[in-house]
């Protein structure tokens, strides 16, 4: 059958990783009512297939919505304590802490992360924010609201019953997290579909689903294709809620789905142009490694990447001068994913790779200056030199458009006045990361410009608790926090007759 278990060896990484490579459907691995086809997994480092999973149809979501309706119906949402609800996801983020490392190499593998960042960092935050969502499952509240004597008026803040979840390829534990976190501790049940290029973890994930004690049909995982089985999602009659990480262009098309069928709600965390915003009055030891991080961590493929950096003029050649050095050392980090000394892997597929690459040569022929980097690194995998452009003017393409890569475009700045304006001028507005040792201008600068987050003198670091999200073309709704909850809930205002009469 097509959900065998593969048997993955992960040297130098210890041991190998059992995994199940069905769908994920009411508890149990099955194969897809259709397709024998298979969708290859490839590890970006090499190029070469790891393994394949099962390729999933719109059939077999309208499987997953009927198992998720009835778990909905009978184990699961109203019928759940948030108590229950609150101690299974304790216990998932138990498990997934119990094998953090088979998910870690999983992560290095399959989307060729770092493995020690992998495990720091995704893998620590997926544990955190499970268990912070765990802790929310039995605090759903409404209110009750002042009216007249002869009524009382209150608030039920509902699930919506069966939701789905599209999942991308740059952080696909993470942002797998972030969607399951909210949606189970508020009692929905989920049909998901992982990114075809990194399934790997996910596989994983659902044998912890089951471990945890979910009741079947809380969680269903249907791999396949964005215009099959993500589409069949945006599409499906019966499920009340989509949320998406993705492109710009898939979100759009998902909101089309939305009105074209039961006007789903649909929640987006999109694509982004990040300004990082560097003052002349900043502490500029700390700020280059900020403004590195912000922009290549995860080698350049994070939503909120800083990739127009904006240097105020008075401190430009000494921030290029320290900013290339810390550029530089992380390229020489440039390697296998398994090895402790790596921080920069390949890119996650040979599309994303020709798409860089394509933007690399834009950037020269448009006349920016390459100062660092602008090639492939080595000759196998998808490996690209962390690159800096200088000489960038705002109507080039790699100042514009989202790269997605380890690409950065310098721009230089004389007035608050002026950045802000130009850090403004862009159809995002995911995030922004502003240094200054002044805190009353790096406050006034981070209130000024248009993005669902704005760092201080730090970069991408996210909390569990504090919502995040895009303003303009970068989404719609917001994840973390109680905010998460919100977007997880339908209210409802019941009224309710203490002596009033007709
Ligand atoms: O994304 P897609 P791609 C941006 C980034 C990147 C670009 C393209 O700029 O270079 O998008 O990446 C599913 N209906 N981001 O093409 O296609 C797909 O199967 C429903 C930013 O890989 O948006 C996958 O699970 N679903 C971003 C998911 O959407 C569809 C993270 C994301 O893939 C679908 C990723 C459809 N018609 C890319 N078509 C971020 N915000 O962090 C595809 N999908």
């Amino acid at each position: 059958p097509s959900h065998c278990v593969v048997d993955i060896d992960t040297a130098p990484f210890k041991g190998s990783i059992k995994l199940n490579t069905g769908l994920f459907i009411d508890g149990q691995w099955v194969d897809p009512v259709d397709s024998k086809e298979m969708i290859d997994v490839i590890n970006p480092s090499t190029g070469k297939t790891i393994s394949q999973v099962s390729l999933g149809s719109s059939k077999d979501v309208n499987i997953a919505v009927k198992a998720a309706k009835m778990a909905y119906k009978t184990s699961w949402g109203l019928k759940c304590p948030g108590a229950t609800r609150g101690r299974l996801l304790t216990r998932l983020a138990d498990l997934i802490e119990r094998d953090i490392d088979e998910f870690a190499a999983l992560e290095a593998l399959n989307a060729g992360k770092p493995f020690h960042i992998a495990k720091a960092q995704d893998m620590a935050g997926v544990i955190q924010w499970i268990r912070y969502f765990g802790g929310w499952a039995d605090k759903i509240q409404g209110n009750t609201i002042e009216t007249s004597e002869q009524k009382l008026a209150y608030t039920r803040h509902e699930p919506y019953g069966v939701v789905g979840q599209i999942i991308p390829w740059n952080f696909p534990m993470l942002m797998l997290a972030w969607k399951v976190g909210p949606a189970l501790a508020t009692g929905n049940c989920i049909v998901f579909k992982p990114s075809e290029m990194t399934p790997l973890s996910a596989l994983k994930f659902a044998d912890l689903v089951n471990e945890a004690g979910f009741p079947p049909g809380v969680v269903n995982l249907v791999n396949g294709y964005g215009t099959t089985v993500g589409q069949a999602i945006s599409e499906h009659m019966d499920i009340a809620k989509v949320a998406f990480t993705g492109s710009t262009l898939v979100g759009r098309k998902i909101l089309e789905a939305s009105a074209r069928t039961n006007l789903k709600v649909v929640t987006l965390e999109l694509g982004g142009k990040s300004p990082t915003i560097i003052f002349d009055d900043c502490n500029l030891e700390q700020t280059v490694k900020w403004a590195s991080l912000a922009m290549y961590s995860n080698m350049g493929q994070a939503c909120v990447a800083g990739s127009r950096i904006f240097v105020q003029e008075g401190i430009y050649p000494q921030f290029m001068e320290k900013f290339t050095a810390i550029v530089r050392d992380l390229g020489r980090a440039t390697g296998d994913p398994f090895s402790s000394t790596t921080r920069h892997g390949p890119q996650v597929s040979k599309v994303q790779f020709d798409r860089i690459m394509g933007y690399i040569e834009s950037g020269k022929e448009s006349g920016a200056t390459v100062h660092l980097g602008g090639a492939r690194h080595g000759t196998e995998g998808f490996f690209i030199q962390p690159t800096i452009f200088t000489d960038c003017t705002p109507d080039m393409k790699i100042v514009k458009e989202e790269i997605f890569g380890p690409v950065a475009a310098i721009l230089k700045f004389k007035t608050e006045e002026e950045v802000i304006e130009a850090a403004n001028a862009t159809v995002y507005g995911l995030s922004s990361c502003i240094f200054s040792e002044n805190i009353s201008r790096a406050l006034r600068v981070a209130h000024a410009i248009e993005s669902g987050s704005a760092f201080v003198n730090s970069a991408q670091t996210v909390e569990s608790s504090v919502p995040f999200g895009g303003f303009k073309q970068s989404g719609i709704g917001r994840e973390h926090g109680e905010y998460a909850l919100a977007t997880y809930t339908q209210v409802k205002g019941v009224h309710v007759n203490l002596g009033m009469m007709i």
